[in-house]
């Protein structure tokens, strides 16, 4: 069984749909009892309702952008079917939100194979705190639960509790973890890591990287760096490039995103902590805005909780 169909097997359990939805519990709160008041007394979808769906969306993080391509949506929806139900309305919205995200070119983790590449190489970028770590030890869990041999990259030498952290996740799912002291060069980490994958018949390695880098430049240089030594020991690595984004900072994570692929060739997104935010709906205006696919999704702190993200699936859980 490859790694996508270990996935899609597991995202299809019930179990797997309720904690998405638990998952987006605390969003849904706020989106929909906001929008269930906007049209408390209304009988259509008028101006009016309109005008406090596009406040409600914005609020709920989708961003501006996005939300005026969906009230565009629902309005030319309206004209077209002349009366429009307030009660119709979250079919509607649900709809078209789904529309719209499938629009964007970037396709669900569903299509994407990666089976042939071996040791399949996975960077890890981010932020201060966005939760790097912990949807590394996720997704070696995941990877190893399905067969794999995985092995991780202690590259964010920055502070001593980092490296301790990701050994004790290498612990828990009972994967290597190639490191070396506080201080050292984070290059010099992923190089090692990625060659004891090669000597070790691994199939997926996976390298943390810290995420306090003051700016830009300085960013693009050791990102860069890190990429250059891998590709060193096996050409066309790393494979993956994953921002990791914490949904509970919103609009922020939409800056971040534009930062890192400015600075990055990022192809894969994870989106943390949606268990513990109103703000979920930043993940409709990342996957409108931005070309690259959101990957998985984190809805918990322990091991089981990162999921695959699916459009569809997450907007359905959104409505429910
Ligand atoms: N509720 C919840 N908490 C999460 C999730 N993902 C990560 N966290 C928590 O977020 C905090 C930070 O996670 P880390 O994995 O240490 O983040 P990081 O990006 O590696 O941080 P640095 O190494 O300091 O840059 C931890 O307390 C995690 O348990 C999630 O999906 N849900
Ligand atoms: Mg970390």
């Amino acid at each position: 069984m490859g790694l996508f169909d270990f996935f899609k097997k597991k995202q299809e359990t019930p179990e797997a749909q309720e904690a998405l939805d638990k998952g987006l519990e605390k969003t849904k709160a706020g989106f929909l009892s906001k929008i269930t008041k906007a049209v408390i007394g209304k009988a259509t979808v008028d101006e009016e309702v309109l005008d406090e769906l596009e406040e409600i969306l914005v609020t709920s993080d989708v961003g501006v952008t996005t939300t005026l391509k969906i009230i565009e949506r629902i309005e030319a929806r309206v004209a077209r079917d002349k009366y429009v139900n307030t009660a119709e309305l979250h079919v509607l919205l649900r709809e078209e939100i789904q529309a719209l995200l499938a629009e964007n070119n970037s396709s669900d983790f569903q299509q994407f194979e990666y089976s042939n590449q071996k040791p399949y190489v996975i960077m890890v970028v981010g932020v201060n705190g966005v939760g790097k770590t912990t949807t590394i030890g996720k997704l070696a869990h995941q990877l190893r639960a399905s067969g794999n041999k995985v092995v991780l990259g202690a590259a964010d030498t920055f502070r001593a509790a980092a490296v301790d952290q990701i050994k004790l996740w290498g612990e828990r799912v009972g994967v290597r973890v190639v490191s070396q002291a506080m201080g050292s060069d984070p290059a010099s980490v992923a190089f090692d890591t990625v060659k004891s994958a090669v000597s070790n018949g691994d199939d997926v390695a996976i390298i943390d990287t810290a995420g306090r880098l003051h700016n830009k430049v300085a960013l693009m240089n050791e990102l860069g760096k890190i990429k250059k030594v891998m590709e060193k020991v096996v050409p066309g690595a790393p494979h993956e490039i994953l921002l990791v984004l914490d949904a509970s900072t919103g609009q922020n994570a939409i800056e971040q995103c534009k930062q890192f692929t400015q600075a990055t060739d990022v192809n894969a997104l994870a989106l943390t902590k949606l268990d513990g935010t109103a703000k979920g709906g930043v993940v409709i205006g990342i996957s409108d805005q931005f070309k690259i696919p959101v990957k998985y999704i984190g809805v918990g702190e322990k091991m089981d909780d990162l999921q695959l993200f699916n459009k569809k699936d997450f907007v359905d859980s959104l409505f429910k």
